[in-house]
């Protein structure tokens, strides 16, 4: 043996020595910690199938600067950043989504045709031209805008008049210049001695309408105490201030009413000289603390974590672009800038369920002693659910291991806006079976399905409050709607008497939380095995009948009412009327057992008064005077209400009552409206803020004889064991398989958050 040979040999030893050890020794370090978990918080993925359907994905940045540089190229030089924009400029105020027509999107995902032009809708205040206006443009096709067609009369029945125009940040923002610079200066003994006004610590917040008839501009503006980091909403300080700002000039704008404690003054000149002279009864209102009730800094150290959900084998459904799919749901979701959430194209394995199941409202109604309270009836999508809906927090808003996507919107400012983790994903575990049943009658089995659904969420923050929205869908094939309320109540200033508590109750050392109402409107545009649909209603009778064997007794038998409503007058049910207890929409496709397929609407919404039939504003929110109707789906009744009704609420062009004119239903594509609402009379719990936990309403979507049987006893979860089964054994009882399958580290992704 030669040296090179010993020198080749000793190097080969060595090599496998060390190799050996560090396979010892990475080996021992594993063994002490479990393996990762697969990936199980999927990220969103870009949409990168070219065959894929892409009609109602909320436009990518891209699309919206595509339509806002070919706008400003058409509309001409005079055109202003509506971020800039004063009253009488020119502007582009929004730009998102125009929906394609229905019958060219099935003709698409259906048959096959071409997808049909993607569009956006402009909404363009004309406040620069000799008659000021607000127009709707469609612009298309995307991403290369060629065109672009003036639909405003089509929508609106005729132009749209200036003073309908949702606010710009600007105009509030110059309104509460004009009450710095040119009101405030009238009263400084007042404003500093008895709210300890310093030029920072005082915030205005709007009643709407601006008004009491068609044309006024003319806000309500309460004041409260503004401290960094504590919401305002629970501070007022008794003064209210009435502003007409309805000249596009800002230089002719003027406060015409004054309110404190109770009394209506000309302006903060006449509460100054009134101070002075001690003539005026006054409540000083201390400056609110940090850390004080309204705050939301948590009271105590962390505690141990709370339970967490994770995925052990890796998600079970995907997001690419708006698309999510699972095993057994797919469906797009998007936002409209101001409608807010919806879904599309929603197919249980395979088989379309629902076109558009979408919000459309928004309402809070609210009632005090005080103007700018007793003025209010938000409607929120003026202001704009998609657009407010704000970043989620992992962990707290969504499961920490949600999928969470951002949307980009264009309202209110040139420039396109990233919300980023505005919406997530998530699969839900429920912490109750979907069904279950423990069998000890002959046989001794056990047979269950652990509840979990789907759910796509968005949190509109619109002011004080905070809506979270959510489409949750089950594996027994039910699609569900819901909403929760939470964030800050509005108050009013308790000035005092006895009848301030007509309005709500006190919830603070001078607070009124003030009773209002929150209701909400769903278009749920279903198509039950196919577009032709019928309304069908079952409840039950009892009738009396001679027991057949003993005809001298008498039984009172339950049986069957079966009606087909077959036009839209039967099927409108006006709230506190009685509703079918089973409401159906059948197609005429039947299932095994013979029966027509059908989906089953139910609503959870408590019953109450919605607005007086007499009220001047009714008709703008005519929808709510009914829990349910079925209408012929329209593209001309697409939406059930509109962002021009918050500033003109007395001229509702195309009102929601009117899409209901008796026509038949036997056999058409039909759409049901859902409206869930609740009363909020505010209590001392409500501070610092309202918990979501009994402030939730909304709907239910089941199959009723749309399949042959329950389809979730496919779902792979369901676990079935008997007697005489080890159903500890990983082979007979799936559950029993956790303790190994699940032995893994949660693949947490880190947490981050760039919304604020
Ligand atoms: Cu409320």
């Amino acid at each position: 043996m030669n040296l090179k040979v010993v020198l080749v040999f000793l190097a080969l030893s060595l090599i496998t020595i060390f190799a050996l050890a560090y396979v010892l020794l990475t080996s021992c370090g594993g063994s002490s910690l479990p393996p990762r978990c697969p990936s199980v918080s999927p990220r969103a993925q870009p949409w990168t199938h070219p065959g894929q359907s892409q009609l109602f994905a909320d436009l990518s940045r891209e699309e919206l600067m595509a339509v806002m540089s070919f706008l400003t190229q058409k509309l001409g030089p005079d055109l202003v950043d509506a971020a800039q924009a004063r009253p009488s400029d020119n502007c582009i105020f929004s730009v998102e989504l125009q929906l394609p027509l229905k019958a060219a999107a099935l003709a698409h995902l259906d048959r096959g045709s071409p997808p049909p032009a993607r569009e956006a809708l402009a909404i363009i205040f004309f406040g620069g031209q000799p008659q000021p206006n607000v127009t709707e443009l469609v612009v298309g096709p995307l991403p290369q805008p060629s065109y672009m067609r003036d639909v405003t009369v089509e929508r609106h029945g005729g132009p749209l008049p200036y003073h309908r125009r949702p606010m710009l940040a600007t105009e509030s923002a110059q309104m509460w210049t004009h009450l710095k610079e040119v009101e405030f200066p009238k009263a400084p003994v007042f404003l500093a001695s008895v709210f300890n006004y310093n030029g920072s610590t005082l915030a205005a917040l709007h009643a709407t309408p601006r008004g009491l008839r068609s044309g006024d501009r003319a806000t309500w503006i309460a004041l409260y105490h503004n401290i960094s980091g504590v919401g305002i909403f629970l501070h007022p300080v008794g003064l209210e201030l009435l502003l007409d700002h309805r000249a596009l000039d800002p230089a002719h704008w003027a406060v015409q009413q004054v309110f404190y404690l109770g009394h209506y003054y000309a302006d903060l000149g006449q509460l100054e000289w009134e101070f002075k002279a001690g003539r005026l009864d006054v409540v000083r209102v201390p400056l609110p603390l940090p850390d004080g009730a309204s705050s939301l800094r948590s009271r105590v150290s962390p505690g141990p974590l709370p339970p967490l959900e994770f995925s052990p084998q890796g998600s079970r459904y995907s997001v690419q672009g708006h698309l999510v799919e699972s095993f057994l749901w797919t469906f797009t979701f998007g936002h409209g800038a101001f409608s807010g959430m919806r879904i599309f194209d929603v197919r249980f394995k395979g088989e379309r369920v629902a076109y558009e199941v979408s919000v459309q409202e928004c309402v809070s109604i609210y009632g005090a002693d005080s103007p700018k309270t007793m003025m209010t009836r938000y409607l929120d999508s003026s202001y704009g659910l998609g657009r407010h809906s704000r970043g989620l927090v992992r962990g707290v808003d969504c499961p920490y291991q949600s999928t969470m996507v951002d949307t980009h919107v264009l309202v209110g400012q040139g420039a396109v806006q990233l919300l980023p983790g505005a919406v997530c994903v998530f699969e839900e575990a429920q912490g109750l079976p979907l069904r279950r049943h423990h069998n000890q009658l002959q046989s001794h089995f056990y047979g269950g399905l652990a509840g979990s659904a789907l759910v796509v969420r968005s949190v509109s923050s619109v002011g004080n409050y905070d809506y979270i929205w959510d489409f949750v869908l089950h594996p027994n094939g039910a699609l569900e709607g819901r909403v929760h309320a939470t964030g800050y109540i509005n108050t009013a200033f308790l000035s005092g008497g006895e009848e301030s508590l007509l309005f709500g109750n006190r919830v603070g050392e001078r607070v009124l939380g003030a009773v209002h109402t929150h209701a909400f409107h769903f278009k749920l545009d279903l198509d039950v095995a196919g577009l032709k649909n019928w309304v069908v209603a079952e409840d039950v009778v009892f009738k009396p009948v001679a027991a057949p064997w003993s005809p001298e007794h008498q039984l009172q038998r339950p049986q069957l009412t079966r009606q087909v409503l077959g036009r839209e007058d039967l099927t409108a049910f006006f709230l506190g009327s009685p509703l079918p207890r089973y409401l159906y929409l059948a197609s005429n496709q039947t299932n095994a057992w013979g029966h027509q397929r059908g989906y089953r609407i139910q609503i959870h919404s408590p019953l109450g008064i919605h607005m007086p039939p007499d009220s001047t504003m009714e008709r703008a929110l005519s929808w709510g005077r009914y829990q349910l109707v079925v209408t012929r789906r329209k593209e001309e009744e697409s939406q059930s209400s509109s962002i021009y009704y918050q500033n003109d609420i007395w001229t509702a062009t195309a009102a929601f009552a009117d899409f209901i004119n008796n026509e038949t239903l036997l056999g058409e594509d039909l759409v049901a409206w859902v409206t869930a609402s609740f009363l909020h009379i505010p209590h001392a719990e409500d501070v610092p803020n309202t918990v979501t936990l009994g402030n939730r309403v909304g709907f239910l979507l089941r199959p009723y004889n749309f399949f042959d049987e329950d389809p979730s006893i496919f779902s792979p979860g369901s676990v079935y064991f008997e007697k005489g089964q080890d159903a500890g054994l990983c082979s007979v009882n799936h559950v029993a398989c956790i303790p190994h399958l699940a032995a893994c580290v949660p693949d947490l992704p880190p947490f981050s958050y760039q919304d604020l």
